[in-house]
């Protein structure tokens, strides 16, 4: 990848950090911008030094959103052709656990960019929403479907169609973001959850997400025979048998990852 130039990327302790940069538009996502923090997502993803991926934006905000100057001219065709949601289709490939960190305005693609990730953090002053309806058009990037996974159609369909701004505690009421954390604690105590799980056995933590991740799609006995499959799984790693025989020591284990 060439030097980014809408993100800057890091690696601290096993955790690879990307920071949406361009917080003179709010981190407005435009479509360069995108393909960066998938590339560095996917990167991250299979560099063996990271173990957990978090994300967070530059300035007063997380992000605003797709730019909306960048989409004033589309067509349905030019939209085809250029086939935009490849790239957040990517998204959902990763295998790492994904952790946002979110300050500020979280809007539009913005919003649907911290729901494709695993974990949301956010401070107490975070504006979430989908202002979407009223630029004539609606959420693109999974919006429509995640938000209503989270939190049912009824509720989803007031927050779509009214584009009114969620503020953090009722989107944590929600059970749509993790927690809440006071602004100048918001980079530690998330890098501590990253640090914490980074901790844990990699194979184990992947296996998790990958099961996790079936049960919106699958039937529950399908999704419990994936989770079966993927608990046999486990009995073929190192970490297995360092954890269980390190409980039956009464000792703490040593975990090599694989
Ligand atoms: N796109 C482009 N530019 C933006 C965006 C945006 N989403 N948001 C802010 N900006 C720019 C402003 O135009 C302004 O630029 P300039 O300084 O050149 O005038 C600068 O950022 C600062 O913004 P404001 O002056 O408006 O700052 P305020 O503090 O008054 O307001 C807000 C901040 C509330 C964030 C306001 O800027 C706002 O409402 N922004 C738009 C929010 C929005 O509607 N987001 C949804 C966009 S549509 C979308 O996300 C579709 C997702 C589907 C994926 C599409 C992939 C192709």
């Amino acid at each position: 990848m060439l030097t980014p130039q809408y993100v800057k990327t890091s690696i601290e302790e096993r955790i690879g950090r990307i920071r949406l940069n361009r917080p003179e538009r709010y981190n407005a996502l435009n479509r360069t911008m995108i393909r960066e923090i998938v590339e560095a997502m996917e990167q991250f993803d299979q560099d063996e030094a990271v173990a957990v991926i978090v994300l967070d934006g530059e300035g007063k905000s997380f992000s605003a959103g797709a730019d909306i100057e960048e989409m004033l001219d589309a067509t349905p065709i030019s939209m085809e052709l250029l086939d935009p949601f490849a790239d957040w289709d990517r998204i959902s490939r990763l295998h790492k656990p994904l952790i946002a960190a979110v300050h500020g305005f979280v809007l539009g693609g913005g919003f649907e960019l911290a729901l494709a990730c695993d974990l949301i953090y956010a401070t107490p002053e975070t504006q979430f929403g989908f202002p979407e309806v009223g630029l004539g058009v609606m959420p693109g990037a999974g919006g429509t479907q995640r938000l209503t996974n989270r939190i049912g159609r009824t509720r989803a369909l007031e927050w779509l169609w009214t584009g009114d701004r969620m503020s953090a505690s009722e989107a944590h009421h929600l059970g749509i973001i993790n927690r809440i954390v006071e602004a100048d604690q918001l980079e530690a105590n998330v890098l501590a959850v990253a640090g914490r799980i980074a901790a844990q056995p990699m194979m184990s933590v992947r296996l998790i997400k990958d099961a996790v991740d079936k049960a919106g799609d699958l039937s529950l006995q399908d999704g419990m025979d994936h989770e079966r499959r993927n608990f046999y799984l486990l009995f073929g790693t190192s970490d297995q048998t360092e954890g269980m025989q390190a409980f039956l020591d009464k000792r703490q284990p040593t975990f090599k990852g694989n």
